[in-house]
């Protein structure tokens, strides 16, 4: 589609979404009455910067349904994403919605070289977390195998991507390193393997992990971006120029602003992403804050695809931590920890790279008055909190404990996350 084309629909489509969440979210509704806003001060797609931006604050402000537009009856799948803390955020889709994803996710797999005649592996969670079963219908849609391998349990994988002839990959390309090592250690080597594509996201990852992980699987690594606030896995995806990931912008809308002024900035700076999804019906956002820092980049690719292309994500504009490829911030350790009357409000988040998996380690301080020198007295007190930080951050952490007084105590900004990982 030429830049006009794909701008005339995008004002016709934002013009459209505008109006059904101002007829359908009260929300939305009261912000653009504030601002003196109507649904039909929406003509092109430039007058989006008339409309109020949206935050990960709104959407837990709004805890569980208040920002969806479709009556429950409508809704026929929820996922769910972490908070900063306590309450994650939940995400409902309509049948549309669910076509409209698998169908950009087919889009991305195609881009990627996969047909029917391939077999993918989808090794994304599947679950509340939008990987798995968001690449898992795309793969279906496009009309190739899906195999639902999912995570963990890494030696069978193994065997079912020999056995089974296994031509494409999705995974968290920290996954894919373990899986390399995992096969290397079962003495599989790369010529008894057909793994052709690998669909990498969820994570940052560089260009650097790239040639590693396509040396060591033997196969070539493309970008995987998505957030489940959006849609989940093909918000974007890269083309076999591996030059950007192209946009699916006829669906999600992009800009790139600074984010202490919140003004666009130009073309080719880096500035924090921001989504409009100008055709979901369950729970459509405007001008939705990602926090991911990039680039974006105008002009048409050598692969032919005109749609606007996104760099890497190069870093947050908030504190939040991806850690095996589960969002997590340091305020809901905290909560957790200053819920619990045995510690002290001194705490830290180290992470480290062991065996290509990441390692959580929480060091906390024991209060005088648990301290004790009985060492299974100690181990009970490591796994309660270990167990709570489990439920709320659905990984595992390690936890550490410390006598009081241990963690320095800093003037200013305290150092909360040591993080290892040579990312
Ligand atoms: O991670 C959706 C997804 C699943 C994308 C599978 C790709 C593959 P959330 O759990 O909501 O959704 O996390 C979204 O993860 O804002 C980024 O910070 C980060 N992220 C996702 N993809 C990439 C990527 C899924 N390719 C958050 N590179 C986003 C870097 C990524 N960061």
């Amino acid at each position: 589609m030429s830049r006009d084309e794909m701008r005339e629909l995008q004002g016709r489509r934002l013009h459209k979404v505008v109006d059904y969440v101002y007829h359908n979210v009260p929300f939305y509704r009261n912000k653009l009455q504030q601002m003196g806003l109507e649904p039909d001060d929406i003509k092109t797609i430039d007058d989006i910067r008339l409309l109020p931006f949206t935050t990960k604050q709104d959407l837990r402000d709004n805890y569980p349904y208040g920002l969806q537009a479709a009556p429950q009856s409508e809704i026929v799948r929820v996922h769910a994403s972490s908070g900063t803390t306590g309450n994650p955020t939940i995400v409902g889709y309509t049948h549309k919605d669910i076509g409209v994803w698998s169908e950009c996710m087919a889009r991305c797999l195609t881009a990627y070289g996969i047909t029917r005649a391939d077999t993918f592996s989808v090794a994304y969670g599947y679950g509340l977390f939008t990987g798995g079963l968001g690449a898992h219908y795309g793969v279906e849609n496009l009309g190739a195998t899906a195999v639902p391998a999912s995570t963990g349990n890494t030696e069978k994988h193994v065997r079912l991507i020999r056995d089974l002839g296994i031509t494409g990959l999705a995974c968290t390309p920290s996954y894919a390193l373990h899986l390399a090592e995992t096969m290397e250690k079962m003495g599989v080597t790369k010529d008894d393997i057909r793994l052709r594509v690998g669909a990498f996201g969820a994570e940052p990852w560089t260009e650097d992990m790239r040639c590693e992980i396509e040396s060591r699987l033997g196969l070539q690594g493309y970008n995987l971006y998505g957030l489940s606030e959006i849609m989940g896995p093909c918000v974007s995806y890269e083309c076999q120029c591996k030059h950007g990931s192209h946009i699916c912008e006829d669906h999600f809308f992009p800009e790139i602003i600074n984010p202490d002024t919140l003004e666009p900035v130009p073309m080719g700076t880096v500035g924090e992403l921001v989504f409009t999804t100008l055709t979901k019906e369950g729970m459509p956002l405007l001008r939705y804050r990602t926090r991911d820092l990039c680039t974006l980049m105008e002009g048409e690719c050598e692969c032919g695809r005109t749609a606007v292309r996104m760099g890497r994500i190069l870093g947050r504009s908030d504190d939040m931590l991806i850690i095996r490829g589960i969002n997590v911030f340091p305020s809901q350790v905290e909560s957790v920890i200053l819920s619990t009357e045995e510690f002290e409000p001194h705490y830290q988040l180290v992470i480290d790279r062991v065996d290509n998996l990441d390692r959580l380690t929480v060091r906390v301080e024991l209060r005088n008055e648990f301290m004790t020198d009985l060492l299974p007295d100690l181990a009970a007190l490591e796994r309660k909190l270990s167990e709570k930080l489990k439920s709320v951050l659905s990984i595992r952490a390690k936890v550490q404990l410390l006598p009081q007084g241990t963690l320095e105590r800093s003037q200013g900004k305290s150092k909360r996350v040591i993080d290892n990982r040579k990312l």
